[in-house]
């Protein structure tokens, strides 16, 4: 199947630098070389894209050799290996990153000057990979990260979709939904593997057969699909270990159907193969409901077979039996979208490899770990038992085995009760019976973990309350964390400098609990000066991109308030929105001399609604609505800004944060799993206004709430409220914004009710009454800091002293430690 880790090995390891010289004569040449040779375009005349591709493939030139070298090395020593099987990475841009986590980034500054172009404009060429929705995709980007820096023998799987998340375009306001092309002009981070294909199959029937003594099931397919792989290097940083992210593409299957071309339409039986391709096209843009999609389930179990196939190919290669499989493979499940592996594992191994049902359960019991995002009982996956049996009939069989072992296990344990039974069935029953995807990872997985403390608690009272009863040991939490290589190494050149300039290193790139020495210099005045410098020079940076994005110029000496985010009910925009309603009302109404005591501000939203959540299109709108109202009104000035940046992405999001004094994390409490945004915030020195959610909690212990702005119920108390279903008196102030919307002082009235009835008269579910008031409170306490620029500074700097905990890193070596059991494994030059 595959000839990648076959065949020859050519002295490798004796050679210490590798083919490619890294000096900036050479990395001119290469740059030139691929603009004449790969690109095709003539180097006499090269415009900044294709400088950019011409740099890129020079760059993934040295992301090979690396990524070679490493795959040599893992294979010689055969390590436990990790596999992180996600259906979504947000990787966003990798030329910056690469070079830096390459170690030639002024090598390249060099060469391209002597060229006569600029880093920064080449950068901008580069497109997003978006290749998920929201914070579960950005999370796995990070870990990536942090794999490949931390030495550990670990591969990612996804598939490569074709069309990324879409992008946002608005109109009168408006969101609208334009699909992203990303592949249009080619991608140089990705390396095609024609030779590394598996067949995929799906449909079909289940036949029992006698073979070799034995009753066997035949899965007879009805429909083969080809998975092959697209490899991306992830370069770790400080080391040459240089680890895979393999995606899968659908492509036709090379095995003909001779029936079907031989009844003549052979143009309509070339169509319909080609249909093959759109299980890999398009990513699903809702990042909580996946709910009974037939593709969806395509795409998953596409995945999740082709990924299993590969690793135990890979496993084979150097193992004549399954004897040391789990001592040498651990399997991640991101979410429960790859759950289906878990079956699929089992399923080869009994009816390919021709294990025993008892060896191949205690072979997935001791490979499978499951991390949970989930908050409510409801967002979990269900998937139609009528859906799966009809496209993956012995997966069916497969599963309803476990779930006869598993209920038996339950009766034994806990008698006949029913109500108990019916809810930790893996199958649900009722009108529409359904696969329920969690239960069967918590199965089948020896550890199930939350994304912070919080969400660990919600998950033993109430998410998964049974399971926890039965197995109090499977349960843990991994803090999230985020890669403060993309988060201020290369988004925030700036403070990376400064930092190590106080620190007197830059070993804090990969120990970053060292960020902790910038406490000693806190109330030194030099670096508070710095630190202002700094942060003005990223904001004056961030107020040019808000004119060319928006046409509107903001003053750099206003305070810039920053929510950005996926547009989520939970998540309260519609808090920050009705807040600045309040705000702008209440400078309306005051005196001049009053008004010279209001701290300027520039508010900024930015997020992607999926494309069928109204609400959540309903609060863009009012953004734009409101902003329109604000930001045109003459009586304001510079008083207050309201701005709604576009299409917001990881790029976009690079250049938001460093340029950010405030930030908002404002989720109704217990509603966040973690959160991931806040963490990038607080590493880049921007405080936090923030609910007591989440990671939020844990950010408080590291900084301490004086440090920070908090508001809102707590979560225990929001629990409380839901439960005696009273529905709390509106504060006078939210009444009255309210009123103001619906009397359509920003227009549109009919559109915007149902936001004001979420309120008013819906239950107001998340709470916006009751939190509105201490809201507005850590607003004022925000405006009253920000006058004393040294205390603001001081904050700010407590803020990326005390981030430590929250780098992907330490969230990677906990998992490596507790779940995966790896080891690091370094390639030596
Ligand atoms: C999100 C949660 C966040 C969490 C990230 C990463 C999804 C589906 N879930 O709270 O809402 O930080 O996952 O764990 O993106």
């Amino acid at each position: 199947v595959s000839g990648e880790e076959k065949g020859r090995t050519v002295r490798f390891f004796e050679m210490m630098d590798g083919f490619l010289k890294n000096d900036p004569v050479s990395l001119q040449k290469d740059i030139l070389d691929h603009v004449e040779f790969t690109v095709a375009r003539s180097r006499f005349n090269i415009d900044d894209f294709e400088a950019y591709q011409g740099m890129a493939h020079s760059v993934r030139d040295r992301l090979i050799e690396r990524w070679h070298d490493t795959q040599q090395f893992f294979k010689k020593k055969d390590p436990k290996r990790l596999y992180y099987l996600s259906l979504e990475f947000l990787m966003g841009r990798s030329l910056s990153n690469s070079i830096i986590n390459l170690g030639v980034k002024d090598q390249y500054m060099d060469a391209l000057n002597q060229l006569g172009f600029s880093f920064e404009i080449l950068a901008e060429q580069e497109g997003d990979a978006a290749l998920g929705n929201g914070g579960l995709a950005r999370l796995s980007a990070c870990q990536m990260d942090s794999l490949a820096t931390m030495d550990f023998p670990a591969w990612g799987y996804g598939l490569r979709y074709q069309y990324g998340l879409f992008r946002q375009v608005i109109l009168d306001g408006f969101q609208h939904e334009q699909p992203d092309y990303w592949l249009n002009f080619g991608n140089p981070w990705e390396i095609e593997r024609v030779h590394v294909s598996y067949a995929v199959k799906f449909y079909g029937t289940v036949e029992e057969k006698h073979l070799n003594g034995k009753n066997c099931k035949v899965w007879i397919p009805g429909e083969t699909v080809e998975a092959v792989a697209y490899d991306n290097p992830i370069p770790g940083y400080g080391t040459r270990n240089t680890i895979n992210l393999r995606l899968w593409a659908a492509k036709p299957s090379g095995q003909y159907d001779m029936e079907s071309f031989g009844t003549g339409d052979y143009i309509n039986a070339i169509i319909d193969r080609q249909k093959a391709e759109t299980i890999s096209s398009v990513l699903y843009p809702d990042d909580r409901s996946y709910q009974g999609k037939e593709l969806r389930l395509k795409q998953q179990y596409f995945f999740v077979s082709a990924s299993v196939q590969d690793i135990i190919r890979r496993f084979k290669d150097s193992h004549s039996s399954f004897d040391k499989f789990h001592e040498k493979v651990a399997l991640q499940l991101n979410d429960t979208h790859p759950s289906l592996a878990i079956v699929e594992v089992i399923r080869v191994l009994v009816d390919e490899e021709h294990l025993s049902w008892k060896e191949a359960w205690d072979i997935a019991c001791n490979i499978f770990s499951y991390t949970t995002h989930t908050v409510v009982p409801e967002g979990l996956e269900k998937i139609p038992v009528d859906l799966l049996g009809s496209l993956l009939p012995r997966h069916l069989q497969i599963i309803y085995d476990i779930n006869f072992s598993f209920t038996e296990e339950l009766k034994q344990r806990f008698g006949l009760d029913y109500d108990r039974l019916s809810r930790m069935s893996i199958i649900e029953e009722g009108a529409v019976k359904n696969i329920r995807m969690a239960n069967l990872s918590i199965v089948v997985c020896h550890n199930v973990n939350g994304v912070s403390r919080a969400h660990l608690d919600t998950l033993k009272s109430k998410v998964f309350k049974d399971f926890y009863e039965l197995w109090p040991q499977k349960f843990h939490h991994k803090t999230n964390g985020i890669t403060q290589r993309r988060w201020v190494v290369v988004s925030n050149p700036g403070l990376c400098d400064l930092i190590t300039k106080w620190l007197g290193t830059d070993a804090w790139i990969r120990e970053v609990d060292l960020l902790l020495g910038l406490r000693e210099h806190v109330e030194n005045k030099e670096l508070q000066l710095e630190w202002r410098t700094v942060r003005r020079v990223n904001k004056i940076r961030l107020v040019e991109f808000i004119e060319a994005m928006t046409g509107m110029k903001v003053s750099p000496d206003a305070m810039f308030d920053v929510q950005i985010k996926r547009i989520h009910e939970y998540k309260r925009q519609l808090l920050n929105i009705l807040g600045i309603i309040h705000r702008y009302d209440c400078i309306k109404n005051m005196k001049d001399s009053e008004r010279k005591r209001v701290v300027p501000r520039v508010c900024i939203i930015g997020g992607k609604a999926a494309p069928g959540y109204e609400m959540a299109k309903k609060i863009i709108k009012l953004c734009h609505s409101v902003g329109e109202k604000i930001n045109s009104d003459p009586d304001i000035g510079d008083l207050l800004k309201l701005i709604f940046i576009p299409d917001y992405n990881v790029s976009v999001a690079e250049l938001v944060i460093p340029g950010s004094d405030l930030s908002q994390h404002i989720s109704t409490a217990g509603h966040e799993a973690s959160g991931t945004g806040s963490m990038k915030f607080l590493i880049n020195g921007c405080l936090l206004l923030a609910t007591a959610d989440g990671s939020t909690l844990e950010i408080i212990d590291e900084i301490g709430e004086e440090n920070m702005f908090i508001c809102g119920a707590k979560i225990h108390e929001v629990a409380m409220m839901r439960e005696n279903g009273e529905a709390p008196k509106l504060p006078l102030e939210l009444v009255h914004v309210l009123r103001m919307v619906r009397d359509g002082y920003f227009g549109h009235e009919e559109y915007f009710k149902p936001l004001c009835d979420s309120i008013e008269s819906a239950g107001d579910f998340y709470l916006l009454g009751h939190d509105f008031p201490s809201y507005l409170e850590a607003q004022a306490a925000a405006d009253k800091a920000f006058v004393d620029q040294e205390t603001w500074t001081k904050m700010s700097i407590l803020s990326t002293a005390g981030s430590g905990k929250f780098s992907s890193d330490r969230t990677i070596g906990d998992y490596a430690a507790e779940t995966w059991g790896i080891e690091p494994c370094r390639c030596p030059f």
